[in-house]
């Protein structure tokens, strides 16, 4: 029994795979793991309970050979939305990748295939992504004559910068592989994205829950603050942070020279 066992997800799968570590995927595949609008609420429901679950360290991977391809324009398409609905759309979007982002439980996004549009601005939510030599990342609203509305303008300008998220939009630009880690876009390429994020996730899943909390959370808010807030914020948060019991312990431990040392790999 989970804490998200009675959230009946439709689109997503959530697997506890030991040690604090739970696994979440997209399972639409015969899809591209587009995000329909069921998606997006299984999102939402999902990463609501997270908080509070008892997971140290979520694992987010997809079925299939692509992460996600995006926003459902089938869906979008049959469904013929009009201005306001499609907003209220996109504000559920959001609130599905501010939980993401701002929930304090650290989120590995496992990649490979498209992670385009919608899908990028999903893996743009995660705390850390890991690619494989499959893996590609573009925006091609302005091809599909969209634009952004699940917080690209904001998370992938954040990574990449403005000048180059401009360009991928006007021009449908495809990034992968060293060119993707060299731009921000994700943080590790390696041969088996599922095997690192574990790995990444396993790592993460030793600090204690507050300083994860905290890494998780406060990062993102602090960044929205002006510096002079942020500073001020960042001093709360330490103050809570620095003086928890586990911290006391860990300093304990390196006062007496059992804990490891920082050393280059
Ligand atoms: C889809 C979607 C989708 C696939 N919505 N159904 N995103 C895009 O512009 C990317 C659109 N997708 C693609 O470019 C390709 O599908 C892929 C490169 C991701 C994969 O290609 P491929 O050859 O493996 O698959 P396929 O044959 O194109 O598609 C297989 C099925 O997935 C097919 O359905 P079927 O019922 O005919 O089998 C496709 O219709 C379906 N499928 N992608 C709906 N995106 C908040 S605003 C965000 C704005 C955006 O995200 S714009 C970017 C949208």
């Amino acid at each position: 029994m989970t804490a998200f066992d009675n959230l009946d997800l439709k689109n997503l799968a959530f697997r506890d795979a030991g040690d604090g570590i739970g696994v979440l995927s997209l399972t639409r595949a015969a899809k591209r793991n587009a995000l329909d609008a069921q998606t997006v609420e299984d999102l939402v429901a999902f990463f609501a309970a997270l908080p509070r679950s008892g997971v140290r360290a979520v694992v987010m991977r997809a079925e299939g050979d692509h992460f996600c391809a995006g926003l459902d324009l089938v869906e979008h398409h049959h469904e013929d939305r009009r201005p306001e609905e499609f907003m209220h759309l996109c504000l559920r979007w959001h609130e599905a990748f501010n939980k993401i982002e701002y929930g304090g439980v650290p989120v590995i996004g496992a990649l490979k295939g498209a992670v385009v549009g919608g899908g990028l601005e999903l893996a743009s939510a995660f705390h850390i992504r890991v690619a494989d030599a499959t893996t590609y990342f573009a925006l091609p609203e302005g091809q599909r004559g969209l634009f952004t509305g699940g917080g690209a303008t904001i998370r992938v300008a954040d990574l990449v910068g403005k000048a180059r998220m401009v360009d991928m939009m006007l021009t449908g630009r495809v990034y992968k592989g060293q060119e993707a880690v060299d731009v921000g876009l994700c943080q590790y390429l390696v041969e088996d994205s599922e095997a690192k994020a574990m790995e990444i996730a396993r790592a993460a899943a030793q600090n204690p829950p507050l300083s994860n909390f905290a890494i998780c959370s406060a990062i993102s808010h602090m960044q929205n603050m002006s510096a002079l807030d942020a500073a001020y914020a960042e001093s709360v948060v330490a103050g809570i942070v620095n003086t928890q019991p586990a911290s006391r312990e860990r300093l304990e431990a390196f006062a007496n020279k059992t804990a490891a040392r920082v050393r280059p790999g």
